[in-house]
């Protein structure tokens, strides 16, 4: 080989190299098909359960008696009926907070329920949850603690490591598929866990099953956290972050309780409710800004879900359903271009712009005038993120007129404005790394808002 022959190739060479790394750039990442359908549940509950909840605290220092764990009218049932009338399709359960107690009859530790009166110590609060959970079409997945108040192994990383791996590997081998781990980092500050060896147990038995995991554990999550317990995402929200140099796909799941602040059921609390607009608006700025919904829900000491959160999260799923229910783009003068796949109502097929484009427009068409004030937007994703900076815009008076802009939209973005009517309507996609692909775009008029 002539020289200039093994220049070219090195050449070729560094070139395929180089194309690998940039396969690490934002817009190339894609999701794995586990997190794309985990990103179209949308809406979860994560439950807190335990002897907190008869003991008025948040925070248990692991010395409470399992006597004091003792539900009497326990009816997860009930609870599961209650999450799916506000359209919530998953839950996570605490199946250990940070006191050590165990909801189910670990082997690992007597500090669980086979210690309480709860149904003579035979009981398992876990199952139980999974159970109901399946009966009513929920994902269920499961919260263990890695901060162990009660548990004498924590002061020895390897002892504990080996604790804490035994009971996972009884979650993951005993209550069928798991949607979603939770591995939360409060109270770990300053403990060393080897957590390649807890998430290649969870893998083992669970290759499917998304872990979340807060800032200070993000190397070993799928899902992470948006950074604050409100439930809102107060910023762009794309799905590929950079940590230190490791960039991957990893969408966001904003957490927050039903009551304030309060995770776990404590008595006189029920001022503490969150009203049903400020739902609306948590939902509109978590999964309205791309993002998974979890709402922290607190069986009370008889096991039930007090009647007021019931009723609360009813009212909640009856008000969505009110405000994105009637889509107004089912009126639009149909055509029969590909566009129509956009906007069918059918969130399974989608429109994409022209190969290799870098902007286009979807534009909706109304044999009349229609009043409007938000726009709902869903991002094909399978392929990546690629929609960097879009408008809406209306047709008045001879030209386009933006009525809103953004950058990120993602699995769903809803936009809101000032009410406008118009008969023309347009999603112009500005600036996007490959060609956009649009599941939906709809159109909504909330009676209830003010003009
Ligand atoms: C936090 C915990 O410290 C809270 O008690 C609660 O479990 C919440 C969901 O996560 O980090």
């Amino acid at each position: 080989m002539r020289f200039s022959a093994v220049a070219r190739r090195c050449l070729l060479f560094l070139l395929i190299g180089l194309g690998e790394l940039c396969a690490q750039d934002a817009a190339d990442l894609k999701p794995s098909p586990q997190q794309v359908e985990w990103q179209d549940l949308e809406m979860g509950a994560i439950i807190h359960f335990g002897p907190n909840t008869f003991m008025d605290r948040e925070w248990g220092d692991g010395t409470a008696d399992p006597k004091v764990f003792n539900p009497t009218q326990f009816d997860p049932e009930q609870w599961m009926q209650a999450l799916q009338s506000a359209g919530m399709k998953y839950v996570i359960f605490v199946a250990k907070h940070h006191d050590g107690f165990c909801l189910w009859p670990t082997s690992q530790t007597d500090y669980s329920v086979k210690s309480s009166p709860w149904e003579d110590g035979k009981g398992d609060v876990v199952r139980r949850v999974e159970e109901a959970a399946r009966k009513y079409g929920l994902r269920f997945g499961v919260y263990l603690s890695p901060w162990d108040r009660h548990e004498p192994r924590y002061s020895n990383s390897a002892e504990y490591d080996k604790y804490y791996a035994a009971e996972l590997d009884e979650l993951v081998q005993g209550y069928g598929n798991l949607e979603e781990f939770w591995l939360d980092g409060a109270g770990s500050g300053g403990h060393v866990y080897n957590f390649p060896r807890i998430i290649e147990e969870l893998r083992t038995y669970q290759p499917n099953t998304l872990v979340f995991a807060d800032v200070g554990l993000l190397d070993y999550g799928d899902i992470r956290w948006v950074g604050n317990e409100d439930g809102v995402i107060p910023y762009e929200n794309w799905n590929v972050i950079d940590r230190h140099g490791y960039v991957r796909w990893r969408p966001v799941e904003a957490d927050t309780p039903l009551r304030k602040s309060h995770w776990f059921w404590h008595p006189n609390d029920e001022a503490s409710l969150k009203s049903v607009p400020e739902l609306m608006s948590i939902y509109e700025q978590s999964v309205g800004h791309g993002g998974q919904l979890v709402l922290g829900i607190a069986p009370d000491r008889r096991g039930l879900l007090p009647d007021a959160d019931v009723q609360r999260l009813k009212e909640f799923g009856s008000t969505l359903h009110e405000r994105y229910g009637s889509n107004l783009v089912s009126r639009h003068a149909r055509g029969t271009g590909e566009q129509e796949l956009a906007l069918d109502g059918n969130p399974d097929t989608f429109w994409s712009a022209p190969a290799g484009s870098h902007h286009a427009a979807l534009e909706v068409n109304f044999n009349r005038p229609i009043t409007f004030d938000r726009v709902l937007t869903m991002e094909w994703l399978h392929a990546g993120q690629h929609i960097q900076k879009y408008a809406v815009e209306i047709y008045a008076n001879g030209k386009w007129v933006e009525v809103c802009k953004g950058q990120a939209i993602g699995h769903k973005r809803i936009d809101r404005f000032a009410r406008v009517t118009a008969s023309r309507v347009r999603l112009n996609i500005l600036s996007s790394s490959a060609e956009a692909h649009i599941r939906e775009f709809q159109i909504f008029n909330d009676k209830d808002e003010a003009p």
